[in-house]
């Protein structure tokens, strides 16, 4: 065991320790979901392994402190340290992506499209209403300034994918609150193909003019063009925001490179830091100059106190990210996708997009007479922990679904590769071909109930396991 391994094993048992003095159970929780974690195969395309340093980060007295405002510019006193931390965690992000700027106060990726939003419709609607007014600032508005105001600023419209597209709810779904404050319009994927066309989109931009085209995803297995985004946005007049919350890792990594790289294409790029990023869970906006003032503006206007302890630990976790090791994992993720998707179309299986060229995959498994829900109960009954989604134009819904998303990031960290990940995908097609629907209580057939076959999931375990073994998470942690 290395200094370093001893160190960090003895931080934890301690702290443990202290946990235990108050609440114990929660000191067992927190043992227990080491423990299984460490035993089963995470394939959440969204989650990953933080490493030890990003995780101590967070637990400290940082948390206890208020720094609403930006740096240098709190409304509370005694910020001098959140200040130090909070601007490192900005430039390494300036460093690492290439931004003019950096905002790394927002608590998640939702937290950070809000933002966005917010920051775009002050820039683009706020700026030059109160100047068309003559009014210097909004402490100038009467009452009849506001209503013609608020008339204007909730009178946007914004071009999104669809959900059932893989685009993210904040992109303009109907239920979620960006598909409510703004007039909102979706693009879909070609229905053959699956993949986007650039084209179709273009023309729809046309038509229905948005002030922001959102590009981003979070469960199409496929590149994005951001330069020819770009050129959509400006032919129409719109703020192009990216969300690359799921791909963030992959451009940091300098996987994504060019026209697949949208920090040099949008005017504002939003990502979450914990996902193939693999830094502590939270957001962070990427914006061009001309945006920068009124991002800053994101606390206390959309967000509450930024959270000091987790800023510290994206400054870590950035630092991380800059090493040259980070290039080598990021590249990692993405072939081990491709086995990954190899491994499924060998064994017949159904994929959206017949493949992929990121960190994820979309199993439909209608094929398997299975709802994605089965299929994700089954595969965790076989300790394999994966999420349901939609496929496009899912006849099961956004609950039921008909697909399963599945994500390398958090296996590669583990150290997996090409052999393993072809055993993945062995094992959970296996999973699939010896489940059945059940039937509900009334006697028809259940999309949530299902039979798995004698056996099947005691011996993808066991299977699991000798991999698991092979590859340890967190291999110099031992808990006393
Ligand atoms: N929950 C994230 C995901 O799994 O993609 C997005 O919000």
């Amino acid at each position: 065991m290395s200094d370093l391994d001893a160190l960090t094993s003895s931080a934890y048992s301690q702290a443990l320790e202290v946990i235990a003095s108050v609440e114990p159970r929660v000191a067992e929780a927190t043992r227990q979901e080491l423990a299984d974690q460490r035993g089963s195969l995470k394939l959440i395309a969204s989650e990953n392994y933080a490493s030890p340093a990003v995780l101590l980060t967070m637990g400290t007295w940082f948390s206890d402190k208020y720094a609403e405002g930006t740096v240098g510019h709190r409304f509370y006193a005694g910020c001098q340290n959140v200040d130090t931390v909070e601007s490192l965690a900005a430039e390494h992000a300036r460093e690492l992506f290439g931004a003019e700027y950096a905002y790394a106060q927002p608590h998640s990726g939702i937290d950070a499209n809000l933002v966005a939003f917010w920051s775009i419709l002050a820039h683009r609607i706020e700026g030059p209403w109160l100047e068309k007014a003559g009014r210097k600032n909004v402490n100038e508005l009467t009452e009849e300034d506001w209503e013609a105001l608020r008339k204007e600023l909730g009178n946007q419209r914004l071009l999104g994918m669809s959900l059932d597209a893989g685009g993210h709810l904040t992109h303009g779904f109907r239920p979620n609150i960006s598909g409510k404050m703004f007039h909102q319009q979706q693009y879909g994927t070609d229905p053959e193909t699956g993949l986007l066309d650039y084209d179709l989109l273009a023309a729809k931009a046309r038509e229905f003019k948005p002030l922001i085209l959102v590009a981003g995803y979070s469960a199409y297995p496929r590149r994005v063009n951001f330069a020819t985004m770009r050129e959509i946005a400006d032919e129409v007049g719109a703020t192009l925001m990216v969300d690359m919350a799921h791909f963030a890792g992959l451009v940091a990594g300098k996987v994504f490179t060019g026209d697949e790289d949208p920090v040099p294409h949008a005017h504002v790029v939003t990502t979450t830091t914990h996902k193939s990023l693999r830094g502590p869970r939270g957001g962070m906006v990427l914006a061009t100059e001309e945006y920068a003032p009124s991002v800053d503006r994101g606390c206390p206007m959309v967000l509450g106190g930024p959270l000091s302890h987790v800023m510290a630990a994206k400054a870590v976790a950035l630092a991380e990210a800059r090493q040259p090791g980070f290039r080598t994992y990021a590249q990692q993720v993405a072939d081990n996708a491709k086995s990954l998707a190899e491994g499924f179309l060998t064994r017949g299986a159904d994929l959206v997009t017949g493949g992929t060229d990121n960190h994820l995959v979309l199993l439909d498994v209608s094929s398997y007479g299975l709802t994605g829900r089965q299929a994700e109960t089954a595969l965790l009954d076989a300790g394999i922990v994966t999420n349901r989604n939609s496929v496009p134009a899912d006849p099961n819904g956004a609950w039921y679904t008909s697909g399963i998303r599945l994500g390398t990031p958090a296996l590669t960290t583990r150290g997996f590769g090409h052999d393993e990940f072809d055993r993945v995908a062995e094992l959970i097609v296996h999973v699939l071909q010896n489940a059945q629907p059940g039937t509900t209580k009334a006697g028809g057939p259940s999309k949530a109930s299902y039979v798995l076959g004698d056996g099947v999931a005691a011996k993808v375990k066991d299977a699991s396991a000798e991999m698991l073994e092979r590859h340890p998470l967190y291999p110099g942690l031992d808990l006393a």
